[in-house]
């Protein structure tokens, strides 16, 4: 702000011309260098520091959005993707990495904001037409950051106060984000290489100068918050899955061992509307698009042969809870209809909304443990949790594991 002036005298308007370090200054650039004071030799605002939240922040969202992305295929099924039938706990790992991983970002994401700052308010705001690409990435990169973390939060935690639906936004804008991301790195990666890689023999042979004592204790101290409130916040939520950490699930939306029967319940029969459907003597399970129409009362599913397994709900909000399953196999069902052995089907409930169906593919139909599952526990199913009968599936997203079946329908 010292240096001498230089072009037509100040007008009080933002055109006005001192100079910061040779750049043309107005009032917002005033303003900027306020704000950034005091930040230059500070070492939590250093681009060491940037780059280690940089690489932690680049695992998280990766792990995150393949997770993420691997949710969605089995959710809308591609023609070059199958759900694979095993392991059956498969998805209650992914799902809970992709809730994780995304919940031990938010601490990471907001030290890195605050670290870059500075950076953010550097005045021009743009000094070449790459300087303007680079910036503009950061816009889709933060905001889109911003918009997964937030969204996939409140989603956990059942509130919706934005006006889209869930899934449609919260998957395209993902790849946005990593859209912007792969370019973020690829303009990032040299810098972060040259200031992680430590190079202790050039420091001896003096071509780089060792940093100070207190630098390095101050930058490790603040990484050292960040990851701590990462670690925490995920302690705090992944109980809701991890058994074991159940009674530290302070933040967790649900607990595993918490709703009717002992394991939460997602949607009650009253909230479907099928209080009345699913005990109405007329009931019956219906196999449709087979060689023969099959029609099946409970009294007729009790009496075929019953098989059992230990399979999760592993709900995509990140909660999953783990049961003794006991009810028909879904083949020998389809085989009773005519269905060829390896069929795809699409399972319908009772309740019409947007989860009362769902489809199961021909390597999960014929898995000898994807289930019409009439008990879970040793006790017949609670109203909740899906009576008369519901399906449940090894490796399948509890939103897949429709309660309440009406039908089955044969692809043809
Ligand atoms: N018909 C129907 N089936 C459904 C749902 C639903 O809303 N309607 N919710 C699904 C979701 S999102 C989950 S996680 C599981 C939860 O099963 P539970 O309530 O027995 O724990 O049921 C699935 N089956
Ligand atoms: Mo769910």
């Amino acid at each position: 702000m010292t240096g001498p002036r230089v072009g037509p005298a100040p007008t009080g308007r933002d055109t006005t011309t001192d100079t910061d370090r040779g750049h043309v200054v107005g009032r917002t650039g005033r303003r900027f260098a306020a704000w950034r004071r005091g930040t230059e030799h500070d070492p939590r605002h250093d681009q060491r520091t940037a780059a280690t939240l940089g690489v932690a922040l680049g695992v998280c969202f990766t792990v995150c959005f393949l997770t993420g992305l691997y949710s969605h295929l089995a959710q809308h099924p591609a023609g070059w993707f199958t759900l694979p039938a095993g392991p059956g706990g498969l998805y209650r790992v992914t799902q809970g990495l992709h809730v994780a991983t995304g919940i031990g970002a938010v601490p990471l994401l907001l030290a890195k904001l605050w670290s870059v700052y500075p950076k953010l308010l550097q005045w021009p705001a743009v000094t070449s037409v790459a300087h303007a690409l680079e910036r503009l990435s950061l816009l889709p990169l933060v905001g889109g950051a911003l918009f997964m973390l937030f969204s996939g939060v409140a989603n956990i935690d059942l509130w919706y106060p934005l006006p889209l639906f869930f899934p449609a936004g919260h998957y395209w804008v993902a790849w946005i984000t990593i859209g912007a991301l792969v370019v973020h790195i690829g303009a990032k990666a040299a810098i972060t290489r040259e200031v992680l890689l430590t190079r202790p023999a050039e420091v001896r042979r003096g071509i780089r100068p060792a940093e100070p004592v207190t630098a390095a204790g101050d930058r490790r101290a603040f990484l050292g918050w960040a990851a701590a409130g990462a670690g925490l916040l995920t302690v705090v939520t992944v109980g809701q899955t991890v058994g074991p950490l159940r009674s530290l699930g302070l933040l967790a939306p649900r607990h595993p061992d918490i709703g009717d029967g002992g394991f939460p319940v997602n949607n009650t029969a009253a909230e479907a509307h099928v209080t009345d459907a699913i005990v109405d003597p007329a009931w019956r399970l219906r196999v449709v698009g087979g060689a023969v129409p099959v029609a099946l009362s409970l009294a007729d599913l009790r009496a075929l042969p019953q098989a059992e397994a230990t399979l999760p709900i592993a709900c995509v909000e990140g909660w999953s809870a783990s049961r003794r399953w006991r009810g028909v196999r879904l083949a020998d069902v389809l085989a009773l209809a005519g269905a060829p052995a390896a069929t795809a089907v699409t399972v319908r409930s009772l309740e019409q909304g947007l989860y009362g169906s769902a489809e199961v593919n021909a390597v999960q139909a014929a898995h000898p443990d994807t289930l019409l599952a009439l008990e879970a526990d040793g006790a017949v199913l609670s109203p909740d949790h899906g009576y008369p009968v519901r399906l449940i599936g090894p490796n399948r997203p509890g939103v897949m594991q429709t309660k309440w079946l009406a039908t089955i329908e044969v692809h043809p």
